[in-house]
């Protein structure tokens, strides 16, 4: 009963949002088309970048209004052309498709056409036959727009889409930046200006994820949030449902195991399912069963019988997460992260979704014998946590809060709409087993005056919207940065000893990572998870003795770090995450050379000498903390 009622608490919390972000999918009741290929696209060049603007560029179609270029969707658009000045833009850019809507979506009234964008970088303006119909700011997570009664004016036209999206970040982006204006002439030409950022990877922009129609009944399922929690062999699985477009609807819940067996079923809109003889939720080489997933099937019939039903199926992951003073527990068992900070970054694509891109790179990760990663710097793609779902690799779900130096980015324009951004992805996010733990932003300068108010705030709100899951912030290794630790639930620290401290010296590094290990748990007595380190490497570069910049060198760090964790791990250590999966994208500077090289892979995803030092510890690590599945022998598959 006490489970129960934890899981009744849990669950009214997550509801502050008022209307739901579910995952596109088709049905009986819902239709898919999606808008992914060639889009029409044209930089507005002009001086103040407002052309556009001011001469309806959304009025007609774009080619109409001047020379436009082929731009695939989805896909950043500054690595696509030869112009450097098209790759370094900042300003509005244009974007337009024209699509033609199957003629049952608009005849009889009853549907409901949602214009979907699975993410646009920074700042988004959509219309739909020239009218306005939803405006976003923020890249990385979805937004959408009803547009049936704009289609119903002109029904037989083709519908034309009008995207407009502007790169540039403000000290109240998340993440933050700013324009600096070069006023001095004898320096650089009239109306220069470039944009200053504090974060180290290349602010891709356009459309990075899938646009698409999706369409579903005027009443119809607008959100479900599920909460889990097993008792001995009993899965329970607290359920809400929330309808739009009818006051009172009927609702069926049916939840289905993987063999499609009905094993619960519900009457009602909330309550809690009993699941006898659960398979539970398990991470990748934690158990020989990883990711099982069953799905609830929510059919919707509104009370009036004039509208249709709707239906919708959702992925569920029985599993819960809890923390001590020491450990990191997922279904009441330890669990040590041993694993990768990522970024969506690829040649030509930039951040674009790219199927073969993330299937390779699910590949290397089970290869490497990696079992998590973070979402380092910004959330990820639905369709890379889905995949996360299935495979049991568990994820540190991070918001785009990266680069929080300036003083005038803790103000309250900044944090309101940092909340706002927590809102969206919790709302996004919530219903994946893989996502275990929230960041809300990595190495802010949390020394500054406004900032322990700030992260207090920020933290108890994600608390608020999610009590089931820790709530973390990424520390840097100076210890004057740690304003949000007393908030936390898990302490969470990156550092860079013998590449930004003292350069060149591994000798440091044992006794350095010791005392900072020694000092975080002393003051907090939380788990701490190492969630950054590393140092470049420059792949085909060598030397022996090791010198900074070689795979040699790489290689050595790793292995100083390693031995420390193996003391900790005992203790109070919860996790590993090397700093990078792979070389990625970042602004030109004198200390990048193309790029941050701290890939154990590299850009094209081969593996550079650490990789299969890795590789090593973390098959290691999983045969004594977990349990291999039965395709696999020690000490890897390959
Ligand atoms: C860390 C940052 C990460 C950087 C890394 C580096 O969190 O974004 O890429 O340093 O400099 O402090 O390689």
């Amino acid at each position: 009963m006490l489970r129960v009622l934890w899981l009744f608490a849990a669950f009214d919390a997550v509801l502050l949002l008022d209307t739901g972000m579910l995952f596109p999918r088709e049905s009986s009741s819902r239709e898919l088309k999606e808008l992914n290929g060639l889009w029409a696209f044209r930089a507005d060049r002009s001086p103040s970048r407002n052309q556009g603007f001011q001469e309806a560029w959304y009025k007609s179609r774009l080619a109409e209004t001047g020379p436009v270029i082929d731009m695939p969707v989805p896909a950043s658009y500054n690595d696509i052309t030869q112009d450097p000045t098209l790759r370094d833009f900042i300003g509005w850019v244009w974007y337009e498709r024209e699509v033609v809507i199957p003629a049952h979506w608009i005849a009889d009234g009853g549907t409901r056409v949602v214009l979907r964008v699975g993410s646009a970088h920074y700042y988004s303006v959509v219309w739909v036959n020239g009218v306005k119909v939803t405006e976003h700011e923020g890249g990385h997570l979805p937004f959408e727009a009803e547009i049936d009664s704009v289609l119903q004016e002109n029904p037989t036209v083709p519908c034309r889409i009008t995207i407009a999206v502007n790169n540039t970040l403000t000290l109240q982006s998340l993440p933050p930046g700013s324009i600096q204006y070069m006023n001095d002439r004898t320096m650089y030409p009239d109306g220069y200006f470039v944009q200053t950022i504090n974060f180290d990877f290349f602010n891709y922009a356009g459309i990075h994820r899938p646009v698409l129609l999706y369409t579903t009944p005027k009443t119809y399922v607008d959100d479900i949030t599920v909460v889990t929690d097993f008792l001995d062999n009993t899965g329970l699985v607290r359920y809400n449902v929330s309808v739009r477009g009818a006051t009172t609807a009927s609702v069926k819940v049916t939840f289905i195991d993987k063999e499609g067996h009905c094993v619960a079923s519900s009457n009602e809109p909330s309550g809690v399912l009993k699941v006898t003889d659960v398979k539970l939720w398990w991470p990748y080489l934690m158990h020989e069963n990883p990711g099982y997933l069953y799905s609830v099937e929510v059919r919707l019939m509104a009370d009036d019988k004039r509208s249709y039903e709707d239906v919708y199926t959702l992925p569920v992951g029985i599993r819960t997460v809890k923390v001590t003073s020491t450990q990191f527990l997922i279904n009441n068992k330890p669990f040590y992260f041993h694993g990768v900070n990522k970024h969506e970054d690829a040649d030509i694509r930039g951040k674009g979704l790219d199927w073969p891109l993330i299937v390779k790179d699910f590949n290397l990760m089970k290869w490497l014998g990696a079992n998590s990663f973070r979402t380092s710097h910004y959330p990820y793609a639905e369709e890379i946590l889905q995949m996360c779902d299935r495979h049991g690799i568990v994820v540190i779900d991070e918001c785009p809060g990266v680069g929080i130096r300036d003083i005038r980015s803790f103000g309250n324009a900044s944090l309101a709409h940092h909340l706002v951004v927590m809102d969206e992805l919790v709302r996004r996010d919530k219903n994946h087993a893989s996502v275990v733990m929230w960041s809300v932003a990595n190495e802010p300068a949390a020394e500054m005056p406004p900032a322990e108010l700030y992260f207090k705030t920020l933290i108890k709100h994600t608390k608020t919207l999610d009590p089931t899951r820790p709530v973390t912030f990424i520390s840097d290794s100076n210890y004057a940065r740690d304003k949000g630790a007393p908030y936390v639930d898990v302490i969470c620290v990156n550092s860079y000893f013998s590449w930004y401290h003292d350069p060149g010296h591994l000798e440091v590094i044992p006794i350095q990572l010791n005392t900072q290990f020694e000092n975080w748990y002393k003051k907090y007595q939380k788990p701490i998870i190492q969630s950054e380190y590393g140092a470049d490497a420059v792949p085909g570069v060598h030397s022996d003795p090791p010198m900074m910049f070689t795979e040699e060198y790489q290689k050595l760090v790793l292995q100083s770090y390693h031995n420390i964790f193996d003391q900790k791990r005992k203790q109070y250590v919860v996790g590993e995450l090397i700093w990078n999966f792979a070389d990625f994208m970042t602004a030109q500077g004198v200390t990048r050379v193309v790029g941050n090289k701290k890939g154990i892979f590299t850009r094209q995803r081969q593996p550079k000498a650490a990789a299969y030092v890795l590789k090593e510890r973390y098959w290691r690590l999983a045969n004594e903390t977990g349990k291999l599945p039965l395709w696999t022998k020690y000490p890897c598959p390959l």
